[in-house]
């Protein structure tokens, strides 16, 4: 990776200058120490432990109980945090075992900010485009946004999609070129990291991507150069790094400042909602929060409408994934949703932490009997054979991802259940693929030492194991897959030879922005219009609650022509997934229920005035002429 001007600009000693890319300056009282639990005064040591949990419905069990899961589960096991003594009695209570991982995580929190500062003073500047050397707070997000803004002001805007339950902004970035200039029909590649308040690394990793691609758009020596030119001319790519402000606030305060009793705060999971509806003022949660009081939030990764309220989500306030009151409830997913349909987002991934994995739909097994009396099935992209005859769906393009990095390529049912999660619902709602990424190794902290977090970005840790990959290897072949395809090893297509492999976190997210970018993964709307006209595209359909009810669903999503003639609109297919067909286990593998197509609303309005609607169906991978619909 050639060094970014914000590297060289640390290297010579300009870091004061760019402060925004670095850690802030240590003061004497928050030196590090060595601190344990019994330091603090605590009866009980928070700790996280791996329950033997040889079956699924074991493993369900055990995410019953309410305990928080920490999503590494193989499997035999699971892993769960103790927070309290309670906590470990309904373990015990329920007749499980387990073994201790982290027998105190105070003291492991501690040992990591220790090593974490040692690293950062022997290595100056690290690998990553930022040159980073330590965990970012909230400000920092927001001060390394304003400055790639200010700095490559043609490729990218800050954007604020809404506000948390406290009133701080969900801040994003938005890049590609002429990024100011009004939507003109290019397709977004979307991006969130922390959903849940510990996991770090989530949005450490999506945020680097944005410096990634800034300074090689901008820079012909970077070793991505030509690729991101094409990928920022053909589509947007949108990061949300803090999609939980709140909790990441308490979580990454808590866990700076040793010399307090708050430190087992760090591993606060959840938002940080008190009474749902209410606003809450700024900093209440970080006020009030204390050691024992884990309870307090909603999980907003149960809290979307996709299924919501079914199994793997809980309705007890006190549990780790607590779904909240009502679908989309939270001020954090509501924004999530608008952003989601007023765009065209045509692949997603939300990133967490912990376990190197990366989750597709579906959440829960397939045989699960759903709210309308049939089997979940299988998400209906699983396999796509693309015109070309090669194999170009959810799956394959898991295994390309995961040829980076090694983790495995699977579907999130095969941990354990989950309903109201992120992807599940854009899927549903949108035909966007989506994916879960369970960022940095299994075992040991949700925000390990920052060394780890370099190395998975780059893909330093696998570069050497990946190197023994003999070449032409092809989808399909991965030791890493785990999957239990109904489809076996292969989809219908061909598979693609992979074109790169060990790249890294970074290579990862290079190839699911091609994807987005791909028409012939999504549809396209073209037609005739003067320059100047809007095209908007709208669907409104209903999708399933757990409890047999719907719940109405709206995408629309607007374009402005900029030239006489022509235009082009990357969209969506205009049926939803699980409208088109549901793949269904059966005898041989599944049975395919057709649905009933659904169709976009096309419609040209010119100044103000519309002049044309129709309603059009495309599929994926197809393109729908409309003509001269302003005429
Ligand atoms: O449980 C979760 O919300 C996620 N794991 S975590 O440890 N980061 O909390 C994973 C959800 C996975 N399932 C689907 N996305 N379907
Ligand atoms: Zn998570």
């Amino acid at each position: 990776m050639p060094r970014s001007s914000f590297r060289a600009a640390a290297a010579l000693g300009l870091a004061a200058s760019l402060a925004f890319a670095f850690t802030p300056a240590l003061d004497a009282s928050s030196a590090p120490k060595v601190v344990t639990a019994a330091d603090l005064g605590l009866d009980y040591a928070p700790k996280v432990v791996r329950v033997d949990a040889p079956t699924r419905e074991a493993r369900n069990e055990v995410a019953a109980l309410g305990l928080d899961l920490t999503e590494h589960a193989s499997h035999d096991y699971v892993e769960v945090v103790l927070h309290t003594a309670a906590d470990e009695a309904k373990l015990v209570d329920a007749g499980f075992v387990w073994e201790v991982e982290i027998a105190d995580l105070v003291l492991d929190e501690s040992q990591r900010i220790m090593a974490d500062r040692a690293w950062a003073a022997e290595v100056g500047v690290s690998d990553l485009p930022s040159g980073r050397t330590e965990y970012r707070h909230l400000e920092d997000y927001h001060a390394d946004i304003d400055h790639l803004v200010a700095e490559y002001p043609t490729l990218a805007k800050r954007i604020s999609i809404g506000k948390s339950v406290e009133g701080l902004d969900l801040a994003g970035i938005e890049i590609g070129r002429d990024v100011d200039g009004p939507e003109d029909g290019r397709p977004v590649f979307l991006m969130f990291g922390v959903h849940h308040a510990r996991e770090w690394p989530s949005a450490e990793m999506p945020m680097e991507f944005a410096f990634d691609l800034l300074q090689g758009y901008t820079d012909p020596t970077h070793d991505q150069h030509e690729r991101i030119v094409d990928l920022l001319d053909r589509g947007r790519a949108i990061i949300v790094p803090v999609s939980n402000p709140d909790g990441f606030q308490v979580s990454r305060r808590f866990a700076e400042d040793v010399s307090t009793s708050s430190l087992g705060n760090a591993w606060k999971r959840k938002n940080c909602r008190y009474v749902t509806g209410v606003e809450q003022p700024s900093g209440t949660c970080i006020a009030v929060y204390s050691l024992g009081q884990t309870g307090v939030g909603v999980d907003l990764n149960r809290n979307y409408g996709g299924l919501w309220g079914g199994p793997g989500a809980s309705s007890d306030p006190t549990s780790g994934t607590y779904r909240g009151d009502a679908p989309f409830s939270e001020p954090e997913t509501q924004a999530i949703r608008t952003l989601i349909s007023t765009r065209q987002v045509t692949t997603l991934i939300t990133n967490h932490t912990r376990g190197h994995l990366l989750l597709r739909p579906v959440g829960v097994k397939p045989s699960t009997v759903g709210p309308d009396g049939l089997p979940r099935g299988f998400a209906p992209d699983e396999c796509f054979t693309r015109e070309d005859g090669v194999d170009y769906g959810l799956q394959a393009l898991g295994e390309r991802m995961t040829a980076q990095n090694g983790y495995s390529n699977q579907f999130g049912w095969e941990l354990y259940d989950t309903t109201g999660t992120t992807e599940d619902y854009s899927y549903n709602a949108t035909g966007g693929y989506g994916y879960t990424f369970e960022l940095m190794p299994s075992g040991g902290s949700f925000h390990p030492g920052y060394s780890q977090v370099v190395k998975e970005y780059t893909g330093a840790d696998i570069k050497a194991k990946n190197l023994k990959a003999v070449e032409g290897t092809t989808i399909g072949q991965q030791e890493a897959e785990r999957t239990t395809s109904p489809y076996g090893d292969d989809c219908e297509g061909d598979h693609v030879q992979h074109t790169t492999l060990g790249g890294g976190l970074r290579e990862s997210y290079f190839i699911a922005f091609e994807n987005a970018v791909d028409r012939r993964t999504h549809s396209l709307v073209t037609g005739i219009a003067p320059a100047g006209a809007e095209i908007t595209v709208s669907r409104t359909g209903d999708f399933p609650l757990w409890s047999g009810e719907t719940m109405t669903d709206t995408v629309e999503t607007t374009m402005v022509t900029t030239e006489d003639g022509v235009f082009e609109y990357d969209v969506n297919p205009s049926t939803r997934p699980f409208v088109a067909s549901r793949k269904i286990p059966g005898s041989k593998g599944f049975v395919m229920t057709p649905g009933e197509k659904e169709a976009w609303t096309v419609t040209c309005s010119v100044s103000g005035e519309t002049r044309g609607t129709v309603e059009v169906v495309v599929d994926r991978g197809h393109t729908i002429d409309v003509g001269d619909l302003c005429a």
